[in-house]
Parts: C-alpha cells; sequence; structure tokens
C-alpha cells in the first residue's frame, strides 16, 4: 500500500526520540514513508520532498527537528499538505527553542505543532491519524476504540486508587 503519511526528521540523532510516532502508526497498521532530511543540511532535497509529496500520494506530514527547527516551517512552505511539526529537545534549551521555532510560523503557513517531549511525538501520529480518519470510516472506528481505552485504563487506575484509598482508611480507623 502506498503510504499516505511521511515522518521526516532532522537528523539521524532525532530517530529514537520519534519511535513512539512510528510504534502508534504500527499499532494502527498504517505504513508511512520516513525520511532523513535537513532544512539546513539538505535544503534542496527537502524542498524537493515537500514538492512532490501530495502528487505521491502523501495525505499528512509529520516533521521532527530541534534547534533552530526549521524543518517543519520549510516543508510547509512548499506544500498545501497538512504538516504537523513535532519539536525535539535538545540539552541547550530542553526543547524551548524548537518549540518556538516551529511554532511561530507567519500568517499564512500554518504548521500544527506539537508540545516539545511528553505526548508530543505520540500525538503526532494521532493528530495524523484524526485526519486520515475523515475520510476512512474503518479508521476512524479503530480511532474511537483506541479513544475508549485510554479511557477504560483511567477508570481502572481511579478504581484502583479508591479502593486503596478506602482499605488505607479503614485501616487507619483500626489502629
Ligand atoms: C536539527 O538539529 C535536528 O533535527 C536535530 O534535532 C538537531 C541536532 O542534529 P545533529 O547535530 O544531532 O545531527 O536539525
Amino acid at each position: 500500500m502506498t503510504p499516505k503519511v511521511a515522518v521526516v526528521m532532522g537528523s539521524y540523532s532525532d530517530v529514537p526520540k520519534m519511535e513512539k510516532t512510528l510504534e502508534i502508526f504500527r499499532e494502527f497498521d498504517i505504513p508511512c514513508e520516513v525520511r532523513i532530511l535537513s532544512a539546513h543540511r539538505t535544503p534542496r532535497e527537502t524542498a524537493e520532498f515537500a514538492e512532490n509529496a501530495r502528487a505521491r500520494g502523501i495525505e499528512v506530514i509529520i516533521a521532527a527537528a530541534g534547534g533552530a527547527a526549521h524543518l517543519p516551517g520549510v516543508i510547509a512552505a512548499s506544500t498545501i499538505l497538512p504538516v504537523i511539526g513535532v519539536p525535539i529537545a535538545l540539552p541547550v534549551m530542553n526543547g524551548l527553542d524548537s518549540l518556538l521555532s516551529i511554532a511561530q510560523m507567519p500568517a499564512g503557513i500554518p504548521v500544527c505543532t506539537m508540545s516539545a517531549g511528553g505526548g508530543g511525538p505520540e500525538n503526532a501520529a494521532l493528530a495524523a491519524i484524526s485526519i486520515l480518519a475523515l475520510g476512512d470510516k474503518a479508521l476512524s472506528e479503530t480511532l474511537e476504540s483506541y479513544r475508549k481505552r485510554l479511557a477504560a485504563k483511567v477508570l481502572e487506575r481511579d478504581s484502583a486508587l479508591q479502593w486503596k484509598l478506602t482499605a488505607t482508611e479503614v485501616r487507619e480507623r483500626e489502629i
């Protein structure tokens, strides 16, 4: 199946930090194209990738970069496809530089920006899946089930916590 999603990273050093993104696509059984392209080190190849992506059947692009993180914006400049940016946290500024470089786009060229670290990589995949699910009933049902499982896990933990708190209360009364 031709991939409808592309995950682009600014450097090979970003790969481990984007593992969650790839894991979500595997879980949803969605093929994706994975590339390393740099806005600064390979500007020509990056523009070429973005310009041709739509014609090749890509429907959404996830772009991850750290530091002077121009990759998502540069890609968004060369395509009308939705671009989801993932700020990679580098040790120097802990992701704030990456977050602002990706989020503060000029009007007209949007990049949907995820959080730096935390759920960012995972949410990038889920946001892409939400977009794909607009035109795919089976995928929207899979996404609904995913959300239900997420909610069930929270409620399960809440019940466990309530049980623990009640048990502690009973024990304290007994002392
Ligand atoms: C960015 O610079 C990359 O996305 C990466 O997060 C950061 C550091 O790249 P390397 O120096 O590790 O290749 O362009």
